[in-house]
C-alpha cells in the first residue's frame, strides 16, 4: 500500500475568529496546524508505517522491541482520567464578558470597572448526577460555571441554574450526592433522582424543600443551555477601593428568555438525541448565533445584613427580586467552540476560591466547605498540583511565585531563588501592596464560640418553598405535581413516600393533596412549622428573631411564564412536506429563516429541497412543526407520532392546505383548534400567526393530561 507523506486538507467549517478574545485565548492553544505535518512519535521521530506492528516474519509474532506500537498503545490505555464526582456530564464554550458601567461604588474588581475591556471567559454547563456519557435531558440541576481570565488573575463564578441549594452545610454534601447517584448495589438508575435512596435522604432533610420545588419544576429540564438562568447561589461580598463592603448575589439572565421542555418530551429526547443540549450549544455558536447573558447583581448594603426574615448566609434562600431588584451590569457572549473537548471542557478546573480583589467570600457554611473540595477534587481528577498550568486553567495575568516541581511541571524556573523573603533574587517575587492590586481579605470582625450549629433563621425550611410554588403559573404547578407523582411512584418503600407527603403539606396543602391522590394517601394536618430546635448550648445572644411569614407572598421573577417571548431566533422548526407540498414548505422555510429560525423540511425520501427523512426525524427536537397537506401522512405511523407528540408537548403547529383533516382522521378533531394552532394556506397571515405562536414557545393551556386533574 502506498504510504501517505502529504498533509490532508483541513475540513473544518469553522468561521474565522475576528475578535480580541480569540487572540488572547489563542495563547493557550497548542496549535500544530503547520501545512507539512509528518506523523511522528511523541519524541518527534517520523513514523513510516502506522498500520503494521513489527513482526518476526510476515506471519510471525510481534516483537517486544516495537517501541512505536508500545508507545501508541500505552498512551491510549491512559486516555481516561477520573470523571468529576459530580457534574461529570458537561459542555463548554469560550467567549467574553463586558461590563456596561463601572461598578466602582461597590467593587474595585478591574473587569467590573472598565466598559472598554473584554474579559475572556470559558463557561462549562453540566448536569449533576449522571456520568460523563449520560443524557443531557435528565431531570437535574444544571451547573453554570464561568471562568473569567481577568487582568488580576482568574475569577471563577461556579454556580447553577437554580438560585438555591438542597442543603445548608457542606457537611451533608457527600450524603446528598451518595443518595442521588445510582444506587451502590446495582449502579441504577443513571442520571435520575427518581429512586429510593434520594427520596429517603430528602424526606429526612426538610431544609431541601425549597430546592426540591425548583428541581421538580420545569427549570430542571431546560429547552437549551442558552435559555436558562444562572445563579452564584451564595451571598458573596463586594469590596470597593475604600475597603467598604456590601453583600452581593450574582445572576445570569439569558437574552433568549428562560424556556423548558415537557417531561414526556425530555424522556423522548433522551432516546432520540442524548446530546441534545450539547449539540444545540455547539450548532448555535457555529452558526454565529452567539448565546448571550446579562450579568445581574442584587446588592445588600452591609448595614442591612439582618434586615430580612431569612439569613443571607443560608444557601437554601434567595432574595426575592421584589425586595432587592436585580441590576443588569454587563453582558457575556459565547462565541467560540472548544477545539478539543478533553483539553478544554474536561480539563477545566473551577474553584469558588479563585477570587480577584473586590470580590470576597461570605461565611455561608456551604460555600466555606466548597473552598476545600474543589482544589482537592482537581488534585485527584487531574493528578497534580500543577493543574493550574494546563492551558485552559492558566491565567492570562502573569504568575510569579515560589511553587516548584510536582507531577507534570510545565514551567522551567530559571534561577535557584525559590523562597521569600530573599535578598539573592533582589527580593523577587515580592508581596504586592494593596494599592498595587495586592489582594486582602475583608476584615470582618469576628469573636464567638466554636459551635457545630446553625443560626436560628436557617430553621425556616418552608416559607420560600411555599413562595416558589405559589408564584408558579397553573401549568407550572401542574408540572411540579406531576414530577413529584412520577418520582415518588418509583419508590418501593411506602414510608418514604408518606414522609414526603408530610413535608409537602408544610409547603402547600393543596400541592400535598394532589400529589397524595396518586398514592391514595391522606395528607396529615399541619400543626406548626416543622423546625429543628435550637441546640441547648447556643448562647441566648445568638438567637436571632425569626419570622415565619415570607415577606413576599408571590414573586413574578420566579415563574418562567413571565419570561421574554419575542422573536423566534434560533428556534427549531420541522416542516412535514412531500413533493406535492414542497413549494409551500420552501416558502414557509424562507419566511421563518428570515426571522432567524432554524428550519428543516422533512419528507419520506431525501429528494431535492428536503433536509431529513421522516425515518430519521422526530418532533421532540423541534420547537414547532408545520404539516403540509393531508397526504401522504395519513398512512405513516411515524407522521402520526410526529404530530401527536408536538401537540401533546404544547408546541406551535401550522396545518397547511388540508392538513387539518389529519386530526379528524386520527380521532383528534377537537385538538385542531386551540392556542398555538394555525391553519390555512401559506400566505402572509398564516406565516405571521405561526411566527407569533412559535415566539410564545409553548401553549400549556392546551394540556389536558388526565393525571393533572384534581379529585372532585
Ligand atoms: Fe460543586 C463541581 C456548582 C456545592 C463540590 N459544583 C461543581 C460544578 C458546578 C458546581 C457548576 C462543575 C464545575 C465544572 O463545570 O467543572 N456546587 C455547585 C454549586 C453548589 C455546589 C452551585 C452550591 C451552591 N460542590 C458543592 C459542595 C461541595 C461541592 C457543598 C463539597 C463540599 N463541586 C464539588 C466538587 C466538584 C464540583 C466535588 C466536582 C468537580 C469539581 O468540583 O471540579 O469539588
Amino acid at each position: 500500500m502506498a504510504k501517505r507523506d502529504t498533509p490532508r486538507k483541513r475540513t473544518s467549517t469553522r468561521k474565522p475568529e475576528s475578535n480580541e478574545n480569540a487572540k488572547t485565548t489563542d495563547l493557550r492553544r497548542n496549535t500544530t496546524d503547520a501545512a507539512d505535518q509528518r506523523l511522528t512519535t511523541d519524541q518527534g521521530l517520523p513514523i513510516n508505517d502506522n498500520q503494521n506492528s513489527l513482526k518476526a516474519g510476515l506471519r510471525g509474532p510481534t516483537l517486544l522491541e516495537d517501541h512505536i506500537l508500545r508507545d501508541k498503545i500505552m498512551h491510549f490505555d491512559h486516555e481516561r482520567i477520573p470523571e468529576r464526582v459530580v457534574h461529570a456530564r458537561g459542555s463548554g464554550a469560550h467567549g467574553y464578558f463586558q461590563v456596561y458601567e463601572p461598578l466602582a461604588k461597590w467593587t474595585k474588581a478591574g473587569f467590573l470597572n472598565d466598559p472598554a475591556r473584554r474579559t475572556p471567559v470559558f463557561v462549562r454547563f453540566s448536569t449533576v448526577a449522571g456520568s460523563r456519557g449520560s443524557t443531557d435531558l435528565a431531570r437535574d440541576v444544571r451547573g453554570f460555571a464561568v471562568k473569567f481570565y481577568t487582568d488580576e488573575g482568574i475569577y471563577d463564578l461556579v454556580g447553577n441554574n437554580i438560585p438555591v441549594f438542597f442543603i445548608q452545610d457542606a457537611m451533608t454534601f457527600p450524603d446528598l450526592i451518595h443518595s442521588v447517584k445510582p444506587e451502590a448495589h446495582n449502579e441504577m438508575p443513571q442520571a435520575a433522582s427518581a429512586h429510593e435512596t434520594f427520596w429517603d435522604f430528602i424526606s429526612l432533610m426538610p431544609e431541601s424543600m425549597h430546592m426540591i420545588m425548583w428541581a421538580m419544576s420545569d427549570r430542571a429540564i431546560p429547552r437549551s443551555l442558552r435559555m436558562m438562568e444562572g445563579f452564584g447561589v451564595h451571598t458573596f461580598r463586594f469590596v470597593n477601593a475604600k475597603g467598604e463592603s456590601s453583600f452581593v448575589k450574582f445572576h445570569w439572565k439569558p437574552l433568549l428568555g428562560v424556556h423548558s421542555v415537557a417531561w414526556d418530551e425530555a424522556t423522548k429526547i433522551s432516546g432520540k438525541d442524548p446530546d441534545f443540549h450539547r449539540r444545540d450549544l455547539w450548532e448555535a455558536i457555529e452558526n454565529g448565533d452567539y448565546p448571550e447573558w446579562e450579568l445581574g447583581v442584587q446588592i445588600v448594603p452591609a448595614k442591612d445584613e439582618h434586615k430580612y426574615p431569612f439569613d443571607l448566609l443560608d444557601p437554601t434562600k434567595l432574595i426575592p427580586e421584589e425586595l432587592v431588584p436585580v441590576q443588569r451590569v454587563g453582558k457575556m457572549t459565547l462565541n467560540r467552540n472548544p477545539d478539543n473537548f478533553f483539553a478544554e471542557t474536561e480539563q477545566v478546573a473551577f474553584d469558588p476560591g479563585h477570587l480577584v480583589p473586590g470580590i470576597d467570600l461570605s461565611n455561608d457554611p456551604l460555600l466555606q466547605g466548597r473552598l476545600f473540595s474543589y482544589p482537592d477534587t482537581q488534585l485527584s481528577r487531574l493528578g497534580s498540583v500543577n493543574f493550574n498550568e494546563i492551558p485552559i486553567n492558566r491565567p492570562l495575568a502573569p504568575v510569579h511565585n515560589n511553587h516548584r516541581d510536582g507531577h507534570m511541571r510545565q514551567t522551567i524556573n530559571k534561577n535557584h531563588i525559590n523562597y521569600e523573603p530573599n535578598s539573592l533574587g533582589g527580593g523577587c517575587p515580592f508581596q504586592a501592596a494593596m494599592k498595587n492590586g495586592g489582594s486582602t481579605s475583608f476584615p470582618e470582625p469576628m469573636e464567638d464560640m466554636k459551635v457545630r450549629a446553625k443560626s436560628e433563621k436557617f430553621m425556616d425550611h418552608f416559607s420560600q418553598a411555599t413562595l416558589f410554588y405559589r408564584s408558579q403559573s397553573t401549568p407550572e404547578q401542574n408540572h411540579i405535581i406531576n414530577a413529584l407523582r412520577f418520582e415518588l411512584a418509583k419508590l418501593d418503600t411506602a414510608a418514604v413516600r408518606e414522609r414526603m407527603i408530610g413535608l409537602l403539606a408544610y409547603v402547600d396543602h393543596d400541592l400535598a393533596t394532589r400529589v397524595a391522590e396518586a398514592f391514595d394517601l391522606e395528607v396529615p394536618a399541619v400543626v406548626e412549622p416543622l423546625n429543628h430546635s435550637i441546640p441547648a448550648d447556643t448562647s441566648p445572644d445568638d438567637v436571632q428573631p425569626y419570622e415565619e411569614k415570607p415577606v413576599v407572598e408571590r414573586s413574578e421573577a420566579l415563574s418562567m411564564a413571565n419570561t421574554f417571548k419575542e422573536g423566534i431566533r434560533t428556534r427549531r422548526v420541522g416542516i412535514l412536506a412531500d413533493m406535492d407540498g414542497i413549494r409551500d414548505a420552501t416558502a414557509l422555510k424562507a419566511a421563518l429563516e428570515a426571522e432567524g429560525a432554524m428550519v428543516k423540511v422533512i419528507a419520506p425520501t431525501l429528494a431535492k429541497g428536503v433536509d431529513q427523512t421522516l425515518m430519521t426525524s422526530t418532533s421532540v427536537v423541534f420547537d414547532a412543526i408545520a404539516v403540509v397537506n393531508q397526504e401522504p401522512w395519513l398512512h405513516y405511523p411515524d407522521a402520526k407520532d410526529f404530530v401527536c407528540d408536538a401537540h401533546r408537548h404544547a408546541k406551535a403547529i401550522a396545518l397547511i392546505g388540508n392538513a387539518d383533516q389529519l386530526f379528524d382522521a386520527w380521532g383528534m378533531a377537537e385538538d385542531k383548534e386551540g392556542p398555538g394552532m394555525v391553519h390555512g394556506r401559506t400566505g402572509k397571515a398564516v406565516i405571521n400567526a405561526f411566527i407569533d405562536a412559535i415566539a410564545a414557545h409553548r401553549h400549556w393551556a392546551r394540556e389536558k393530561d388526565p393525571v393533572y386533574a384534581t379529585k372532585a
